[in-house]
């Protein structure tokens, strides 16, 4: 493929003008901590085999990705072992038992350099591939993110991963306020919650595509041969 050539990918509300170069993956929080039992997700009481489905989705899209050199950026949800950058309201929230910060069976919960912490084998990323650690919902929130994109002149973003209404909706909207336009296949965002699934989707294509576009990874396939 040449990453110059613009082209477009069916989508809603309308053709999504795919510009390679100008285009980064941004897989989100694909983490055991949200995937695997006894992390994070489990903690809050979800069953995490609802999000698994993603998982074949993005490893396909991401070789895909990879194939034709495009930009490939993954974030992940943690907090620094001292908890410094935790909020106490985040700590606390959801009165759990077990809270960010105490061990698990994966180690320490939602905690940098623990096992939980990190990308899911499937996924995870290679040599040159940018990885932001982020504390908050957003990938834009106290991250350098946004200067990475910039500097690397990316105006657009495939957006991809956990879950569906939380990290993945959050995000969006960061970036659309900050100019982005972000593409978002539904078969690889997940959501504990079938109706957040697809309520998080609509939300994002509504009103003339008020936060970006929704397709399915087949789509955006198909625009990288
Ligand atoms: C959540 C996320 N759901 N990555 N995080 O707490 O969506």
């Amino acid at each position: 493929m040449n990453p110059t050539h613009m082209r477009l990918i069916d989508a809603e509300p309308y053709a999504f003008s795919f510009e390679p170069d100008r285009c980064a993956l941004l897989i989100i929080d694909m983490q055991r901590d949200f995937l695997e039992p006894g992390g994070f997700g489990e903690m809050l009481g979800n069953d995490v085999s609802e999000l698994r489905r993603a998982i074949a989705p993005n490893q396909r899209l991401l070789a895909a990705w990879r194939a034709a050199g495009l930009r490939v950026m993954h974030t992940r949800e943690g907090h620094r072992p001292d908890l410094a950058d935790l909020p106490p309201a985040k700590r606390i929230r959801g009165r759990c038992a077990t809270r960010i910060g105490d061990a698990g069976p994966m180690g320490r919960i939602l905690v940098r350099g623990e096992a939980g912490h990190d990308i899911i084998p499937e996924l995870y990323p290679v040599a040159g591939e940018a990885v932001v650690d982020k504390p908050g919902k957003g990938a834009f929130h106290a991250t350098d993110l946004d200067a990475m994109l910039r500097n690397l002149g990316i105006t657009q973003m495939v957006v991809t991963g956990v879950t569906t209404e939380v990290c993945v909706n959050t995000t969006v909207r960061e970036a659309n306020d900050r100019g982005y336009d972000c593409l978002v296949p539904s078969d690889c965002v997940g959501s504990y919650f079938p109706e957040f699934q697809d309520a998080g989707l609509r939300m994002i294509k509504a009103q003339g595509g008020i936060f970006g576009w929704v397709t399915d990874s087949t789509k955006v396939l198909a625009a990288l041969l």
